[in-house]
């Protein structure tokens, strides 16, 4: 079996690629990454002598590349995460992401169809139904919710879903999509909520909270998200979507008061900054389908989740005070100075 993972170098990428060359052991994976300011190589140094594992420097847009990638593997599965990912960064600059998220998307499936695949999955978002009202607790998304996306990102993913599910309709592609509300873990890129309040807070930096921090989000372990995926590509229907989370709604600002709870930091670090433009207000997942479908149900709490992903923080200062030195110095000051 071998199965092409574009987008490796990322946060749950890299997280997938080491659950599935821990459980398989006689699977192939070629990791696929353009290492962007998102992507980085130490991220992948546990399994890069790995003999099963091969990693690939290429622009999923770059049709040429890609068939030739194709031609030379023929993988029997792709799992795409590569994407730009980041909302804020789309509201300043779309154009990357209808390039990577849509454009990219498409070479990837004519690359399939070119050559060839059991299996094409897209890994997408919850942030393709838009948002739901904080007065409607009873609401969540399900499958068949309209999609309703809000940012240039959700809305290059939703195009991206609705390319994959055309492909399928009418060339036949064999694909499945999945929709899965926010991640937290270890190798999340500190732009990132969750990230970027353990990283300021152990600098003791101000804590930037959007608007009045009421918002809300569904908070997934990313190898409870790894785990669903690989469900899909072996046991899920083809053609179909699937949406995974795990009832955990939680509003940042608890959020981010929790952690400086567990890191021991004053909450007069909390700083109320400007609010996200068009911000979402709440998501929340319905996973019935991948439940009863599949038997998916998440394995670790948010409580053990959040220790878990802190003291990794506080384990691997390296990898993320290295991120943090370089070029995003320069981007968060464009986003946080004077917000
Ligand atoms: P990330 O930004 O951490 O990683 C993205 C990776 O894709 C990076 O390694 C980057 O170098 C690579 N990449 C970007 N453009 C590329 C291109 N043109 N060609 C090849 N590689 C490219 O993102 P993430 O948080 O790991 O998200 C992965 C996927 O999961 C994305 O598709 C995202 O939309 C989706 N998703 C993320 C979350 C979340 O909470 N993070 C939730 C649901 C869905
Ligand atoms: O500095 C911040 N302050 C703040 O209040 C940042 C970075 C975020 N926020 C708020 C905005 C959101 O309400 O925290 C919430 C989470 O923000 P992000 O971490 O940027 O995630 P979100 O916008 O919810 O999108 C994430 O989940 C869905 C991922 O980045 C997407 O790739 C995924 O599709």
């Amino acid at each position: 079996m071998k199965i092409v993972v574009t987008g490796g170098a990322g946060f749950i990428g890299s997280n997938f690629i080491f659950y599935m060359l821990n459980k398989y052991k006689e699977y192939e994976i070629i990791c696929v990454d353009k290492l962007t300011y998102a992507g980085n190589l130490s991220t992948l140094k546990t399994v890069m002598d790995n003999p099963n594992f091969t990693f690939v420097k290429a622009d999923i847009c770059d049709r040429e590349t890609i068939y030739k990638l194709f031609e030379d593997v023929k993988p029997n599965i792709v799992v795409n995460f590569a994407a730009e990912s980041h909302v804020d960064r789309s509201i300043e600059n779309p154009d990357i992401f209808l390039q990577t998220n849509i454009m990219g998307t498409a070479v990837l499936m004519d690359a399939c169809r070119k050559y060839g695949i059991d299996r094409y999955h897209q890994v997408s978002t919850d942030e393709v139904y838009g948002d739901l009202p904080l007065d409607r607790p009873d609401l969540f998304f399900t499958e068949e919710t309209p999609i309703h996306t809000s940012s240039p990102y959700s809305s290059s993913k939703a195009g991206a879903d609705l390319l994959v599910l055309a492909y399928h309709r009418t060339y036949g592609l064999p694909v499945t999509i999945s929709r899965c509300s926010n991640n937290y873990g270890p190798y999340h890129f500190p732009e990132k909520l969750i990230p970027l309040m353990i990283a300021n807070a152990l600098n003791d930096k101000p804590l930037p909270v959007y608007g009045k921090g009421e918002n809300v989000r569904d908070w997934l372990y990313v190898e409870d998200h790894c785990k669903a995926i690989d469900l899909i590509i072996h046991n899920g229907k083809v053609g179909e979507v699937y949406n995974i989370g795990g009832h955990n709604e939680m509003k940042n600002i608890d959020i981010v008061k929790l952690i400086c709870k567990e890191l021991n930091k004053p909450e007069s670090l909390i700083t109320y900054v400007a609010d996200r433009k068009g911000h979402d207000m709440r998501y929340a997942i319905d996973p019935t389908k991948i439940h009863n479908e599949l038997g998916w149900l998440p394995e670790t709490m948010f409580a053990d989740g959040i220790k878990k992903t802190i003291k990794w923080y506080l384990e691997n200062r390296e990898w993320w005070e290295e991120i943090i030195s370089g070029e995003y110095q320069n981007y968060y000051k464009k986003m946080y100075e004077n917000r």
